[in-house]
């Protein structure tokens, strides 16, 4: 597949897989997500790969999610791909980071915001930057991730916590994200990718099968939360319609305030 928003580098058994999109801070569209999974599936296939890492491009930020500027009242423009509904395969992108049998690394590098957080939610281990922030933001802008993006972000920092993180959309520190057990190390910004290559270097010398099996492990504990994210991509394909949705899109486009108020009736 010809990468045009993702960089893509295999090296001693690591694989990299970089979002490249720095001008909107690494927000995906619907061809992002499709060059996201071909590489993840390239890795999984690559036997001489033991770990991934998934990062993004520029100082600034991981991922911000969803492109606020590639969507329409249909959702995204899926250029023909499996969309399930939004244009967006995020659910074939989930599983994939998910199913692939080798550990997956977040490397943070700045913001990891909605769809972009859930990202970094769903990988096995977390690194951040000092400067990495992270946050939800769907409520803000009308639209929402309620399969990982709320349940199983639920396992990791607890209901309270989960819900505070999505009812109130703040944007939370490295070291505040440390202490609520979103991250596994925070680490000063210019030391990021070595600590993450440190951190490859102790998997990949660990039993390939054994950590597979571990992964299947972990995963099999929350599978039914699959389910969940297939209703939740459902029901955000209508929501996306609505003039409550668009609402939040716009308001994000036009650098304006929202104005919800005229929904609650
Ligand atoms: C990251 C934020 C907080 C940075 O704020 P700051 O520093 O004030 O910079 P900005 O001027 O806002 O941004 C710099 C430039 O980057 C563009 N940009 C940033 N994020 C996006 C984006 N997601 N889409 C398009 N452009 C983006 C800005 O527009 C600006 O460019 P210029 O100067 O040219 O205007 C702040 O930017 C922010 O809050 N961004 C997040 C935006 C957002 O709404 N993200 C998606 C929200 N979605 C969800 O929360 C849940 C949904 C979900 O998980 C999901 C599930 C399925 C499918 C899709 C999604 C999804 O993520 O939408």
């Amino acid at each position: 597949m010809e990468l045009m928003d993702v960089l893509y580098d295999k090296q001693s058994g690591i694989a990299k897989i970089t979002i490249n999109r720095p001008k909107v801070y690494n927000a995906f569209r619907a061809r992002t997500v499709q060059e996201l999974i071909w590489a993840l599936r390239d890795a999984w296939d690559d036997n001489t790969i033991g770990v991934v890492v998934l990062t993004g491009a520029g100082d600034k930020a991981f991922c911000t999610g969803g492109d606020q500027k590639a969507r329409t009242s249909d959702g995204y423009d899926s250029s023909g791909g499996l969309g399930g509904g939004i244009g967006l395969e995020v659910e074939t992108l989930h599983a994939t980071i998910r199913n692939i049998p080798k550990p997956v690394i977040a490397a943070v590098n700045g913001y990891a915001i909605g769809g972009g957080h859930v990202l970094h939610v769903i990988c096995d281990l977390t690194i951040a930057s000092d400067h990495a922030k992270f946050g939800q933001i769907g409520p803000k802008v009308g639209s929402y991730d309620a399969g990982y993006g709320s349940a199983y972000l639920a396992r990791i920092v607890g209901e309270k916590k989960a819900r505070e993180i999505w009812y109130l959309c703040e944007q939370y520190t490295a070291q505040e994200a440390l202490a609520m057990g979103l991250v596994n190390k925070v680490v000063p910004h210019e030391r990021l990718y070595d600590e993450v290559d440190e951190w490859c270097e102790k998997i990949l010398q660990k039993s390939p099968t054994a950590l597979k099996m571990l992964k299947y492990s972990f995963n099999a504990d929350t599978a039914h939360i699959e389910g969940i994210s297939q209703l939740a991509m459902g029901s955000l394909a209508m929501y996306y319609g609505t003039e409550e949705a668009l609402e939040g899109r716009d308001a994000f486009a036009e650098k304006r305030e929202v104005n919800f108020r005229k929904f609650r009736t």
